[in-house]
């Protein structure tokens, strides 16, 4: 890869806006970010809630088992443009949460880069966590896609840059996140791998995400990618405050502090009016119809074998 090592590194000029719920009308949410879809983060729903720990969740889910995402220490030094999996679409262990704590705590989890990522907490203990249910509600959310997801993972994992095509909600419990983002309309100076790709790679290498990497642009291959730059948000989410990410909004999301970093989210409906200004949207939607085919190909054998729990399981943990 050419990276453009001349490059000036990035300061970032704007930042995500906080929002003080306690201090707030119960519809400002609603009316100044919900519906026209602006980014902000909200301090002082979820408190500084000490209970969501490594430790409390091996309580609750020590023996349940998890899809664990491998991607290896490696991933981010190479081009993106050869990759032939990204996200949820890479390399899958499956293991008890006891054990991947294990890994967390030995090093392993850091050292091979495996997260735990976006997992349903439904049929557990956790599913409906009434701290971070009320909070939804307290915001005005009605109407979800998903159920809580948990995101646990070493510091150092990046998330790399992709967009949604649902509004999403990322709780943060333990540990830093450091999130970039770009607004929608920079969708075309962002590079995003083609739709088409969906066709050849099903799932695996999806349309939502960028070829760049923002924090070490090529500004040879990706010259459009210095516009984008100018509208290029940061923001630290620390433990207890939520980051709203409206649709089509694109997210780069860095762990950072001592151990392991710990987060929930949940995606919803997107508001109509706003949802079909989204064109991000309906392209991200396009993609997964171009994916059945290949996707078919791949998973029907498992279907019709005696591996068909697992075959379904990873379906699942792709879609
Ligand atoms: O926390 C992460 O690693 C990614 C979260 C994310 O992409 C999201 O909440 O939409």
């Amino acid at each position: 890869m050419r990276a453009n090592f001349d490059a000036q590194p990035h300061c970032a000029e704007f930042t995500v806006q906080r929002l003080a719920a306690d201090c707030t009308q119960p519809d400002t949410f609603i009316q100044n970010y919900l519906k026209p879809g602006v980014p902000v983060v909200i301090t002082g729903l979820l408190g500084q809630d000490a209970a969501w720990t490594v430790d409390f969740l091996r309580q609750h889910l020590g023996d349940r088992t998890f899809p664990v995402r491998h991607y290896g220490r490696d991933r981010y030094q190479q081009d993106k443009r050869t990759w032939d999996t990204v996200g949820s679409g890479v390399n899958v262990r499956t293991l008890t949460f006891n054990d991947y704590a294990a890994l967390l705590e030995n090093g392993e989890a850091h050292d091979q880069d495996l997260y735990l990522a976006r997992s349903a907490l439904t049929h557990t203990p956790l599913a409906q966590a009434p701290a971070l249910v009320q909070a939804e509600q307290r915001l005005g959310f009605t109407s979800p896609v998903t159920a809580l997801n948990l995101w646990v993972g070493p510091s150092g994992h990046i998330s790399c840059l992709h967009y949604d095509p649902m509004d999403g909600t990322l709780m943060q419990l333990q540990g830093s996140k450091h999130i970039i983002l770009f607004p929608p309309d920079q969708l075309y100076n962002l590079y995003p791998f083609a739709v088409m790709n969906h066709l050849w790679y099903g799932l695996r290498r999806r349309a939502v995400y960028s070829q760049v990497y923002p924090d070490r642009p090529d500004f040879d291959s990706f010259p459009r990618f210095q516009e984008a730059l100018r509208h290029r948000q940061d923001v630290t989410l620390k433990p207890g405050e939520i980051l709203f990410i409206p649709s089509g909004w694109w997210h780069e999301v860095s762990s950072v502090g001592a151990g392991a970093v710990l987060s929930i989210n949940r995606w919803w409906n997107v508001p109509w009016g706003r949802s079909l200004r989204t064109w991000s949207k309906w392209r991200a939607h396009l993609g997964s119809v171009m994916a059945v085919p290949h996707t078919l190909r791949e998973v029907l054998p498992g279907l019709v074998s005696a591996t068909r729990e697992y075959t379904l399981k990873e379906l699942l943990q792709r879609l």
